[in-house]
């Protein structure tokens, strides 16, 4: 199967990104991707071990308005996916959001696409109509420095993810095993972990 946490991560000023693991972008979804759901026991696995720990997990989210600019009937590259208020936007019920686990949604705006979780703002439950922080400005507050990221799509949001972290000047190693990508084009999740690790991304 996939391979052990290795020990030094799990650290101080260390944290877990989980991207998008929604319903739409896993097997039965709108927007599936290919085998996604390969990488639960490998999330669910960081994600307990990151809580135990007391480090921070996060979670964004695709949270798109009907007829976001994305979708094929504004001339957008993809089907409807996770449409606010809608099973489809809610993480796949097999993933383990831990109470504490704090969630960024991005995509919000109908007019912009959104993939990379820097573009997130913070959802509060006890607020859902107001957004906090973005998720550069949460993550330095919370003194992180690394992140460990994992999610869908390797390819879009998991790249533009990793490659905004890195640009923002944390640390970023990508689990390999906890990603999966779309491959419209076959190779794409390939170059794109291959341009994360020229980027300066880890690749765990
Ligand atoms: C994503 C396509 C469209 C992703 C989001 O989460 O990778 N991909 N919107
Ligand atoms: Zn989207």
């Amino acid at each position: 199967m996939s391979s052990p946490i290795p020990p030094n991560a799990v650290a101080l000023g260390h944290a877990v990104v989980v991207v998008d693991v929604q319903r739409d972008f896993c097997p039965g979804g709108s927007l599936a991707v290919p085998d996604g759901d390969r990488i639960f026991p490998t999330v669910n696995r960081w994600v307990r071990t990151f809580q135990a720990a007391g480090l921070p997990v996060v979670f964004t989210q695709d949270h798109h308005p009907p007829r976001h600019i994305s979708f094929h009937e504004r001339g957008g590259p993809w089907p409807p996916h996770c449409v606010q208020g809608t099973s489809g936007a809610a993480i796949h019920p097999a993933i383990w959001v831990p109470v504490g686990a704090v969630r960024f949604y991005k995509g919000e705006d109908p007019d912009r696409d959104a993939y990379s979780g820097f573009e997130g703002r913070l959802y509060d439950p006890r607020e859902p109509d107001r957004r906090g922080p973005d998720l550069a400005s949460w993550l330095r507050e919370a003194g992180i420095h690394h992140l460990y990221v994992l999610g869908l799509a390797t390819d879009y949001c998991v790249r533009a993810t990793a490659l905004d972290a890195i640009r923002a000047g944390f640390a970023v190693s990508v689990v390999e095993a906890g990603v999966r990508g779309v491959d419209r084009n076959p190779g794409d999740s390939e170059r794109a972990l291959a341009e994360l690790a020229a980027a300066g991304v880890e690749r765990l």
